[in-house]
């Protein structure tokens, strides 16, 4: 049986990494991060209990991890845990470099101790592209990185320094260079749920309006269940490599809020309103990620549809609020 651990497996990519590899027969562990409402560390992999084995951890501490790699002996390594806010990572600078880039520093060094012959994967992100786009619109593994925000700027060490590891120790270590996945597991202060949320409320009478910041960012939307199944294809492989996952589509936050009301048959326009808050001080206009390269050569392709993805989103808010599928 092969053993997985998972950083971050309580978070949305976490908790359906954890479902896809006890389905591929492995025994899993994973760590959460204390904090004071214990109920809240684990409400996504609470249906794993028995089928997990999670302990407290913190990619700010560098002994636990080692402690934990040498007793556990993983024949992979995910590290999916960060701060993964683009806005909020302007809030808590310091706090998101340390998790995101010196926390990646830490789990790499714990890993080339404790057990240098796992397979390591790192949950690098196209946040890194920041404003770069080919010429063609997309962006892919040779695209530059110029990121615009402390969280991409994380990410870029994170993806660096994996890089940096896999070369000079020849650790088997990997990027998976992600677009965004929108679970109706995601948090509700990104913008697909905040938006399907909010919307299912006013539908049903317990919110009359929708506060959103820019209307006109473009983004490709997955589903994380699509993108749990390359993040496992790529620690399959014989060699470490990057690879960005992408569906190769792009919509912008209108778009979104367009088809999402239209199925609640509302208008947003009469709902939604700009507010200043959540607007960011600097801001990724344009993502569309071209992933060619896992698609050919690893022969991953996603299985969901936006539409598919949104109408989940929609059924399970639906169903939180009012008990029924409408
Ligand atoms: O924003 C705009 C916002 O916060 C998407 C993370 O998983 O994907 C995610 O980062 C877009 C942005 O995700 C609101 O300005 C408008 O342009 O859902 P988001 P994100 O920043 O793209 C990448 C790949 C990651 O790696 C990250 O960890 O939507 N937007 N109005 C809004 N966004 C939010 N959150 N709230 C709004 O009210």
């Amino acid at each position: 049986m092969k053993k997985a651990f998972i950083t971050g497996i309580g978070g949305q990519d976490g908790s359906y990494l954890a479902e896809h590899l006890i389905t591929l027969g492995y025994e899993v562990h994973g760590i959460v991060r204390r904090n004071s409402v214990s109920e809240q560390q684990q409400t996504r992999i609470d249906h794993l209990t028995n089928k997990v084995k999670v302990y407290y951890g913190d990619l700010l501490d560098q002994s636990g991890l080692e402690r934990l790699l040498r007793e556990i002996q993983p024949d992979e390594i995910y590290n999916l845990a960060a701060q993964s806010h683009v806005r909020v990572s302007y809030d808590i600078p310091q706090f998101t470099v340390q998790t995101n880039a010196v926390g990646v520093l830490n789990i790499l060094e714990a890993y080339r101790s404790a057990c240098p012959s796992a397979k390591f994967y790192q949950a690098s992100s196209s946040e890194m592209f920041g404003s770069a786009v080919d010429e063609d619109g997309f962006q892919r593994e040779t695209t530059p990185m110029r990121p615009v925000s402390p969280y991409g700027c994380s990410k870029v060490f994170g993806f660096n320094i994996v890089r940096n590891y896999r070369h000079a120790y020849k650790l088997h270590a990997s990027n998976g260079l992600l677009i965004n996945r929108e679970p109706p597991r995601r948090g509700s202060n990104f913008v697909t749920n905040k938006v399907v949320k909010t919307a299912v409320q006013i539908k049903l009478g317990l919110a009359d309006k929708l506060e959103l910041g820019n209307l006109d960012a473009y983004r490709d939307w997955g589903h994380s269940k699509d993108y749990v199944r390359a993040m496992h294809l790529i620690l399959q492989q014989d060699e470490p490599n990057d690879w960005v996952v992408a569906t190769g589509e792009t919509r912008s936050v209108r778009d979104m809020c367009k088809y999402v009301f239209g199925k609640l048959e509302l208008n947003y326009e009469d709902y939604v309103i700009q507010n200043q808050k959540f607007l960011r001080p600097e801001e990724l206009p344009y993502l569309k990620g071209d992933s060619t390269k896992i698609r050919t050569e690893l022969g991953w392709s996603p299985e969901y549809t936006f539409e598919m993805m949104m109408d989940e989103m929609i059924e399970s808010w639906m169903y939180y609020f009012s008990g029924s599928i409408k």
